[in-house]
């Protein structure tokens, strides 16, 4: 069998560059932990691809340090160097073993990509809204709005990644999904939850001078802390709405003059006080005031200059705002 006594050192120079390239593969923690089904077929992916190149990387790396210190021509050595026809095998080989490695990293590539992207019945939809600076999810299901990203554990989620504003990007590391938001474009990201845990939502598209502090949070919580907690939601956001129509019903209703009198002197009356003649200190003089019940009311909800808005509010604003108008 052939033996080329150069075989030896390159191997042993192999060995060294090896252990270098493995050393500082294995002994740096360059990825954060894989909580998603994405980021372990993605991560898994990245590593075999850094070892099948560190293959080639040691392989090549041996060979040119070898060369560079045996076959090193001497200072006053000008010659050409020997002409030589290639080696028609050698080439083959070197053509050949590249192409199919690189057809295997595609093939393989694609796989991950097409399970990452595999759309799973009955997922969990969220709108993501960016804008500058922060970060807003809503349900459209269940018709609420947080701050925070909750999702139960082990059930896919499908984001609706959209910009108010400039371009932003929607990173988490640890699902190793990274999104952009573009604005006008409904950017769909899937991502299968697999660990209960809080991780950072990251900002990763230079978007102004609050980028940097343009975080939130994902939670990912068991089923039953999911269900419990969006019911919780549910329930206040059908509480603060019952209650608003309920104030607005109220404020609506034909207001009681007397106790409008009662509500206008202990709250009004600072600012309106001497409604027949002379004029309040602060407020102008209601009456002969050319006044409208809508007008009155809006003044009283928005407030106006010196005026605050929102001082009484419900059955309190009716019956003041009827007091107004009998005696404008
Ligand atoms: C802090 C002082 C202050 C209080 C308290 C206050 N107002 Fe006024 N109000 C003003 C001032 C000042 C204006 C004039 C605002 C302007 O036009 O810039 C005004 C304007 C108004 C007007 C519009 C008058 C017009 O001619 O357009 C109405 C009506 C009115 N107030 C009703 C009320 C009622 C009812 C309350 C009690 C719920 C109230 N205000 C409490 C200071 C006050
Ligand atoms: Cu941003």
């Amino acid at each position: 069998m052939y033996k080329s006594k150069h075989l030896l050192p390159i191997v042993i120079i192999g060995l060294v560059v090896g252990a270098l390239t493995a050393a500082q593969a294995l002994l740096i923690d360059w990825l954060p932990p894989a909580t998603s089904e994405q980021a372990e077929r993605s991560f898994t992916l990245l590593w075999v691809l850094f070892w099948s190149s560190a293959v080639f990387f040691v392989i090549v790396t041996a060979v040119i340090i070898y060369s560079i210190w045996k076959f090193r021509a001497a200072d006053d050595d000008l010659s050409e160097g020997p002409p030589i026809h290639g080696n028609t095998k050698l080439e083959v080989v070197w053509t050949a073993v590249p192409s199919i490695v690189l057809v295997a990293i595609a093939v393989y590539g694609y796989i991950v990509l097409d399970r990452n992207e595999a759309v799973a019945a009955g997922n969990l939809k969220v709108d993501v809204y960016a804008q500058q600076f922060a970060w807003t999810y809503g349900y459209p299901e269940a018709g609420i709005q947080t701050g925070v990203l909750k999702v139960p554990v082990n059930r896919q989620m499908e984001l609706h990644v959209r910009s108010r504003d400039v371009i932003h990007d929607f990173w988490v590391p640890e699902f190793g999904i990274k999104g952009d938001a573009v604005p006008g474009i409904d950017h769909v990201l899937w991502i299968n939850p697999t660990k209960i845990g809080t991780y950072p939502v990251v900002c990763a598209e230079l978007c102004g001078v609050g980028h940097g502090v343009m975080r939130s949070k994902v939670d990912v919580v068991s089923q039953a802390d999911f269900d419990a907690w969006l019911a919780k939601s549910k329930a206040k956001v059908a509480g603060n709405a019952a209650a608003a129509a309920a104030a607005e019903k109220a404020a609506n209703a034909p207001g009681d003059v007397p106790a409008g009198k009662t509500i206008f002197e202990a709250k009004c009356g600072g600012c309106h006080a001497g409604l027949g003649t002379e004029a309040g200190g602060v407020g102008p003089q209601l009456t002969g005031a050319p006044l409208t019940l809508d007008g009155v009311k809006t003044q009283i909800t928005n407030g106006k200059g010196a005026m605050p808005g929102g001082i009484v509010s419900g059955t309190d604003m009716a019956d003041v705002a009827a007091y107004v108008m009998s005696i404008k």
